[in-house]
């Protein structure tokens, strides 16, 4: 009997459609077994793939229904094609002829196949049939501004076309410097009261709890930076006002929306460094060279810094149970704060931060049976390795990061509108309230320690 020859194909397969199937079948022609490589949506993001509108799981389930592909697998690195080759002795690698070339590489391991395309079909143009472009406005002239009218270009699903500040000369000399915001408004309720439907806050913090209330009642989703609120109660009050009005309140906090960051969370999970015991992260930054208002530098490196550090050990450890502060204040304010969390079975969070001194801005996790390292600044996410007694186990993780990593969280939160969802994976709402647990209790330990000054 013949050796049965094995076929192996990859693809995004996003709204899967007959340009995909016809390869599909045409690549299955050439042997007798097909396995077919769902790109996974962190590898997808990392290759530039930002509007990609299903799951990996809704696509791999799409692939498995058809009944002439005989495996489906995840694809989830650049490498991971010349292992597969190798893994599953595969004869032949397919692919459509828009990638000629591009994968001559891999002649080395297997024949290498280039099909035609169906002409006149695509996933990009079945997005554009399917889904509106979504209008955004941008509340303030912060620092993060320009950065994200810049990222937001990369979002096809995305328009951002309004702007809103009270500031009036500031306003009018930004509408004139940009010529794709057309529209800039100096009323917070004439700006609500067009048809954008969501807006992105980037104002001082203590405005943002005020602007983010007024917009989820107006009925738009919500992308604000963090902190949301600087209270408690009104955190949970905004939590819940946006599920009530059943829209979809996001913290800017774009580490949680990284490719390599969420990878690095999937690849923990599966519990490669053991039981994690500990995670310690840092974050500083001299604002005051930057010539930042002193307004925005008296929130204190807690309000400004604290939720990175939180991401990350509340994405790891879960919940944080009891939670110690060593601070060190200027006037008035804390310019530097050891905060270390405790979670479940004891497991321990160190987070540093500070505007007031520059430090290495890394991060470790460490597990029972080896370490995860993330270089400075891990915050932007681009390597990490997992270290282990016997270095020769160790190994280096490295992604592709696209401009200034805003692009995917814009990805995010415009795909999650488009998809009636409003809760993110990457950051849900328990996910908020844990990461700001930290700053909330901070501000309510002083608000309690000034009052016991005044009344002594
Ligand atoms: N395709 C096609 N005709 C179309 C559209 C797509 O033949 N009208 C083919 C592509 O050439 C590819 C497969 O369908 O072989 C999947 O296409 P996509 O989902 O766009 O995935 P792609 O980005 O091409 O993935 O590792 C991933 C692969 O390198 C390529």
């Amino acid at each position: 009997m013949q050796n049965k020859k094995t076929i192996i194909t990859y693809g995004t397969y996003d709204m899967l459609h007959i340009g995909h199937m016809n390869l599909l079948e045409r690549a299955k022609a050439l042997g007798d077994y097909l396995i077919v490589g769902v790109t996974d949506e962190n590898y997808d993001r990392s290759r530039g793939k930002l509007n990609v509108s299903q799951s990996t799981a809704d696509r791999v389930k799409a692939i498995e229904a058809l009944d002439f592909v005989d495996m489906v697998i995840v694809e989830k690195h650049k490498n991971q094609k010349a292992e597969d080759m190798v893994k599953y002795d595969v004869d032949i690698f397919a692919i459509g002829d828009d990638w000629v070339g591009a994968f001559d590489y891999l002649n080395e391991y297997t024949h290498v196949e280039y099909l035609p395309r169906t002409e006149g079909i695509s996933s990009t143009k079945l997005r554009k049939e399917n889904f509106d472009i979504i209008k955004m406005g941008i509340v303030g002239l912060g620092r993060d501004t320009q950065a994200f009218i810049d990222e937001s270009g990369f979002v096809s699903s995305i328009k951002v076309n309004r702007i809103y500040a009270n500031d009036f000369l500031e306003l009018k000399a930004f509408t004139k410097e940009h010529k794709t915001i057309k529209y800039g408004h100096d009323n917070y309720d004439e700006f609500l009261d067009t048809s954008i439907e969501a807006v992105y806050i980037d104002t001082a913090l203590e405005q943002h709890y005020t602007l983010i209330k007024r917009a989820l009642e107006a009925g738009k989703h919500v992308l604000c930076e963090n902190p949301l609120a600087l209270d408690k109660g009104e955190l949970k009050e905004l939590l819940s006002l946006a599920k009530r009005e059943k829209k979809l309140l996001l913290s800017a906090l774009k580490t949680a929306f990284l490719p390599a960051f969420n990878q690095l969370l999937q690849e923990l999970g599966t519990g490669v460094i053991g039981d994690i015991k500990e995670v310690r992260a840092t974050r500083t930054s001299l604002y005051k060279e930057k010539d930042y208002a002193d307004t925005f530098i008296q929130q204190g490196a807690t309000n400004i810094l604290s939720s990175y550090p939180s991401l990350l050990v509340n994405k790891i450890l879960g919940k944080s149970k009891n939670i110690t502060f060593f601070d060190q204040e200027e006037e008035g304010y804390d310019i530097n704060n050891l905060i270390v969390t405790q979670h479940k079975n004891g497991a321990l969070g160190i987070s540093n931060v500070a505007i007031g001194m520059k430090s290495e801005g890394d991060a470790v996790i460490s597990g029972t049976k080896g370490y995860a390292y993330i270089p400075a600044p891990w915050w932007l996410t681009k390597t990490f390795e997992f270290r282990f007694e016997d270095s020769h186990k160790s190994h280096t993780y490295k992604y592709e990061f696209e401009g200034c990593g805003l692009r995917y969280m814009i990805a995010e939160f415009s795909s999650l509108i488009q998809r009636g969802k409003r809760k993110s994976k990457m950051l849900s709402p328990s996910d908020m309230v844990g990461i700001n647990r930290v700053l909330l209790e901070y501000n309510d330990s002083k608000k309690n320690k000034n009052k016991k000054e005044e009344e002594a």
